[in-house]
């Protein structure tokens, strides 16, 4: 056969014509297989080539029916990320159930929940999830519930460093302020929209904006162009009734309590731009971080701790706006060694928590009055003065 076309190329080349006319089924199978090259090799350049959000979806089309999972504590980046996934799922016929482990506790959540009508399940344990297949969002590996390690992810969308992946389908993008963002940018491609093919439902844009506003605590921290964008593209949509109900939830009695307490039992270290204030019994950890969000405000002051006890254990909440003082390793510093202590954080918040018996040496009923030079308040202080 290679015999019978060597020759000068034109030559070659007339052979081939003549031999494939004399013979038709020659014809059909080489047209045959240059469709099933081209459609091989449109696939493979769209697989690699496309633009993320084509990528992602038709990852989710593969499915009939996908978990779009959030992290323990569910905030407005991730919950509005996720409906936006179900949306996107829904674009392609794949049924999609939002679902979470831990809680959603403070009041900004509870009210983005309440007043965009969400719907999401919370687990307990892998058995809880209702599906198979889950796509992480707003974080990049599966975690706080029985059986998270034994989860495979299918998809990962998220803006936090890490090495979570997923099988079919991995955008992680640690530059960005906020996972809203990369959705937005996926509707937006996607021709989600007043002027697109596809809708854009008023209350994911109102969530997705919320999200990025609140990520970026308001368009300052940690915010770049993508959010801008994003923030531009979901505006028109958006209701501005809608972000303001979320963003002034009322507050309820115990959490004004907490917060009146905070305020009228701060202390600081000698005129200094750090505040301590301890509350007493509390009904719930929550309300300590809304009084640690309200002393934060104070003008002059860049960090504060809020302590206070519940079931039996002595809870702390700090804020930190000042580049000198990192909050989680504050609050590490200050626990550390306390038995039974558990603390954690990053630079701007952190928490940590004590059992009572073992707080007990450090004279929790004396820590709103005087701390002690060993009590946790004076040792709060000596952590945010980088003196510990
Ligand atoms: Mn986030």
């Amino acid at each position: 056969m290679y015999g019978q076309v060597s020759g000068n190329p034109a030559a070659v080349g007339d052979r081939l014509v003549e031999m494939v006319l004399q013979r038709p089924v020659l014809l059909i199978a080489a047209v045959a297989a240059a469709a099933v090259v081209l459609a091989a090799g449109v696939y493979l350049l769209r697989r690699f080539t496309a633009p993320a959000s084509e990528q992602f979806v038709a990852a989710l089309e593969e499915l009939e029916e996908v978990v779009v999972l959030m992290h323990p504590t569910p905030d407005p980046d991730a919950m509005a990320s996720a409906m936006a996934v179900a949306t996107l799922a829904e674009s392609v016929d794949t049924d999609a159930t939002i679902q979470y482990p831990g809680k959603i506790r403070r009041s900004e959540n509870r009210a983005f929940e309440a007043v965009l009508e969400c719907e999401f399940d919370r687990i307990v344990t892998d058995i809880d999830l209702a599906a198979d297949e889950v796509v992480l969002v707003d974080h990049n590996e599966p975690r706080g519930f029985t059986g998270a390690d034994g989860v495979d992810p299918y998809a990962v969308i998220d803006h936090h460093p890490g090495d979570g992946e997923g099988r079919a389908f991995t955008d992680v993008r640690p530059d960005h302020g906020s996972c809203s963002s990369i959705l937005a940018e996926y509707l937006a491609d996607r021709g989600h929209g007043d002027t697109g093919d596809r809708p854009l439902p008023s209350r994911l844009a109102t969530g997705l904006l919320y999200g990025i506003q609140s990520d970026t605590t308001s368009f300052t921290r940690g915010c770049t162009s993508p959010e801008f964008d994003a923030a531009s593209y979901l505006f028109p949509a958006a209701s501005a009734d809608d972000l303001d109900r979320i963003a002034n939830p009322e507050i309820d009695d115990e959490t004004l309590d907490v917060k009146s307490r905070a305020i009228r039992r701060r202390r600081d270290d000698g005129g200094g731009p750090f505040l301590v204030s301890h509350v007493g019994s509390i009904g719930a950890r929550e309300s300590l971080s809304a009084a640690a969000d309200e002393l934060i405000r104070l003008e002059g002051i860049t960090a504060v701790v809020v302590t206070g006890e519940t079931d039996g254990e002595l809870h702390a909440s700090g804020r930190s706006q000042d580049d000198r003082v990192h909050m989680g390793k504050t609050l590490e510093v200050a626990f550390d060694g306390l038995p039974d202590a558990s603390f954690g954080g990053h630079s701007r918040m952190g928490g940590g928590r004590v059992s009572l018996p073992d707080a007990g040496r450090t004279e929790p009923p004396q820590l709103a009055a005087d701390g002690g030079p060993t009590g946790l308040h004076a040792r709060l202080f000596a952590a945010m003065n980088g003196e510990l």
